[in-house]
């Protein structure tokens, strides 16, 4: 399931502006002319134009409008604090626009810069609606990471917009330490109260050692497994230039804690490097080749270090048909087969996993999957366990379905992973955003509890391996902001204060 950055929400129980502790390093109402703030990229062309204006303003007399933009990307950017590594941050802002669509997207970014290049990260977002100022508002982290020298905060409308956009009061504090999320210490660890492995997506800031996140991951998870860091796009971003450095770093985290490692995902028709299915390469026997080339670089550098693999990743529509990808429209249906080969050619000892979505939920895609790998098992194609992403919400799928899908798979020899578990609080993609109350989170507990009441049932009847939480605390999930921007969810087993929510309580008793 594709995973948007993190996003960090603000923290509600606490006036984090007013606290004393705080130190101001962002204050601008452009009311005295432009402070820090200019364009983004190296404008060499010098299109992308800022000024500040009294025509529309939030505050005072004037704001600061940013226009001529002609990619997604310009916005207005200013450095954030001289040393802003391993702070946490609380920020605010209101932004405007008047001319354009009846809804745009901003997006507050930052840009951190280190000897490697350049990392971006979007943050927070929020949906405006035209001629209205809307407040864009929420805390982030910067990791501990010696090798960073620059931060620069901005925004952006990274949906494919270029509209012109008013910009005004815009605050960044440094947040008082005793305000930063703590990682609970007297609380059981949940590792010890599963019988199976219990694994966390994260992202590689959640595993320097000096994140309260590391705190937490080490004490309840065995497995973890990249958010984005080990996707084609970010390990391959031009052919044959593999970057490993975030890779390495989530595998050299679990490397030291004695935790397994997951790659997500070898083969998959999204978030891959523009060039892939481009150009002279892209032939059948050629993309064959890079795929080839990929899976194997991949596996013989992590041998010994990853233990299990999805190899291909969201391989069905929601038919149970194989997905008209690239893959299967350049090289053909034997592109799975081929991935697979490949793999147990580089690594024989690693768990190589199909990985698929709404298999439970879904029982024509539940279906297709079970055929798909009964034909795969029956051609001697090296496939050892289903992925299960478990993507659900608070009422569906039932109990009995994600039962009778796990058995239906393991019917055919081989395990059954849960890979991407979490649990909306919403039940469908349109309802509008909801307060997370006692009932809400009592209910998705006594849920949790009785899924993993299945899992461990499963997990003696051997046919479930382990089980994958996508991510820790409710913060990070994916599921804020989609697919209904603004929107907050609360699908997992930490809040955003990386307290454990009643869905931790419920499956460790
Ligand atoms: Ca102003």
């Amino acid at each position: 399931m594709k995973q948007f950055l993190a996003i960090v929400m603000a923290l509600v129980t606490v006036p984090v502006f007013a606290q004393a502790g705080n130190v101001t390093v962002i204050d601008t109402n452009f009311e005295n002319g432009i402070a820090g703030w200019g364009p983004r990229g190296d404008n060499r062309q010098g299109l992308e134009k800022l000024e500040v204006t009294t025509a529309v303003k939030h505050s005072g007399s004037s704001s600061l409008r940013v226009f001529n933009r002609t990619h997604e990307w310009q916005g207005a950017t200013c450095k954030l604090a001289a040393n802003a590594v391993g702070d946490m941050f609380g920020m605010e802002a209101w932004l405007y626009y008047k001319d354009g669509p009846a809804k745009v997207t901003f997006v507050f970014s930052t840009q951190k810069t280190s000897a490697q290049g350049q990392a971006y990260q979007n943050v927070l977002q929020v949906q405006a609606n035209k001629g209205e100022w809307v407040q864009i508002k929420g805390e982030f982290t910067i990791a501990k990471d010696p090798t960073i020298t620059d931060v620069q905060v901005y925004f952006e409308t990274p949906k494919n917009d270029t509209v012109e956009f008013y910009i005004d009061d815009i605050k960044f504090v440094k947040l008082d330490p005793s305000l930063r999320p703590k990682a609970e210490v007297n609380i059981p660890n949940l590792r010890d109260k599963v019988p199976f492995d219990i694994g966390a997506a994260v992202s590689v800031d959640d595993v320097d050692f000096s994140s309260e996140w590391a705190q937490l991951l080490m004490k309840h998870f065995s497995i973890i497994v990249a958010g984005n860091e080990m996707k084609r796009d970010t390990v391959e971003p031009s052919e044959g230039k593999y970057n490993w450095i975030p890779a390495d770093k989530i595998v050299d985290f679990a490397m030291n804690t004695g935790m397994r490692v997951r790659w997500h995902p070898l083969v998959w028709h999204s978030q891959n490097p523009d060039w892939l299915f481009k150009g002279a390469g892209a032939t059948k026997a050629g993309l064959d080749q890079r795929m080839k080339t990929y899976i194997q670089t991949v596996m013989r550098k992590y041998r010994g270090d990853v233990d299990s693999y999805d190899v291909v990743n969201e391989v069905l529509d929601e038919n149970g048909r194989l997905r008209n990808s690239e893959w299967l429209k350049i090289i053909g249906t034997e592109y799975i087969d081929n991935a697979f080969r490949y793999a147990r050619e580089a690594d024989p000892k690693a768990q190589l996993v199909i990985n698929d979505y709404n298999l439970a939920s879904n029982p024509r895609k539940r279906q297709g999957m079970y055929d798909l790998v009964k034909d795969l098992k029956a051609r001697g194609v090296p496939v050892d366990a289903i992925g299960m992403q478990m993507h659900i919400d608070i009422r569906n799928p039932s109990v009995s379905a994600i039962k009778e899908t796990i058995e239906l798979f393991a019917s055919l020899g081989i395990k059954v992973l849960v890979t991407e578990m979490d649990m909306s609080i919403y039940t469908s993609d349109t309802e509008s955003k909801k307060t997370v109350t006692t009932t809400i989170l009592q209910e998705q507990a006594t849920r949790y509890r009785a899924i993993f009441d299945v899992f461990k049932e499963e997990y003696q009847k051997k046919n479930l391996d382990a089980v994958v939480i996508w991510g820790t605390s409710d913060n990070l999930s994916w599921k804020n902001d989609f697919p209904v921007p603004g929107r907050t969810d609360a699908p997992l087993l930490f809040d955003s204060k990386l307290k454990r929510k009643p869905a931790f309580d419920a499956i460790v008793k």
